[in-house]
C-alpha cells in the first residue's frame, strides 16, 4: 500500500481551508455585525471573515445553529470574488427566514440591494444573488434581525 500524503492542501478548489480575513479590512461589515441599534449583534461573528475569493459558487446555510437558536447565516462573514453567484440554502430550522439587503433598514454602508421575498420556512428553499461588482452587500433575516440574524459579504 502506498501512503499519499495530501500536504500542504491549501488554495484550489477545496474551498473550506480556513482562510480567514480580519474584520478589521472590513468596518462595513464589521460594524453591521457587532452593531445593536437595528437588531443585535451576530453571535456567531468571531472578528473574521472567511476568504472564499477561489470559488465561483458560495453555499451559505440559512438557519443555522446561533443568536439563540438556529437564527444565523453560515457562513454569516466572508470575502468573496466579483462575480461569485452566492446560494442561500434554507436549512428548515428556526421558522421563517429570508434575506434582505436593504440599505434603508441597515446601518452602514451597503452596495447591493436583493430581497428573497417573504420570509419563508423551508428545507427546500434557495434564493441565488450573482454578485458581479465590487463593493459590500450587508443582509439580514427580518423575522430575525432583533436576535442577530444578520449578514456580510465583501466582493473584490
Ligand atoms: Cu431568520
Amino acid at each position: 500500500m502506498t501512503a499519499v500524503w495530501l500536504a500542504g492542501c491549501t488554495g484550489g478548489d477545496g474551498g473550506d481551508g480556513g482562510e480567514r480575513r480580519s474584520g478589521a479590512d472590513y468596518p462595513a461589515v464589521d460594524e453591521w455585525l457587532t452593531e445593536t441599534e437595528i437588531g443585535d449583534a451576530d453571535d456567531t461573528y468571531d472578528g473574521t471573515l472567511v476568504d472564499e475569493r477561489d470559488v465561483d459558487t458560495l453555499d451559505i446555510a440559512v438557519g443555522s445553529s446561533g443568536n439563540g437558536g438556529n437564527f444565523a447565516y453560515d457562513p454569516s462573514a466572508v470575502v468573496v470574488s466579483t462575480g461569485t453567484t452566492v446560494r442561500w440554502n434554507w436549512t428548515g430550522e428556526g421558522g421563517l427566514h429570508n434575506v434582505e439587503a436593504e440599505p434603508e433598514e441597515q446601518l452602514g454602508e451597503s452596495d447591493y440591494t436583493f430581497s428573497s421575498g417573504e420570509p419563508v420556512e423551508s428545507s427546500s428553499e434557495q434564493f441565488s444573488q450573482t454578485l458581479d461588482s465590487a463593493g459590500i452587500a450587508l443582509y439580514h433575516c427580518e423575522p430575525h434581525l432583533s436576535v442577530g440574524m444578520k449578514g456580510g459579504i465583501a466582493v473584490e
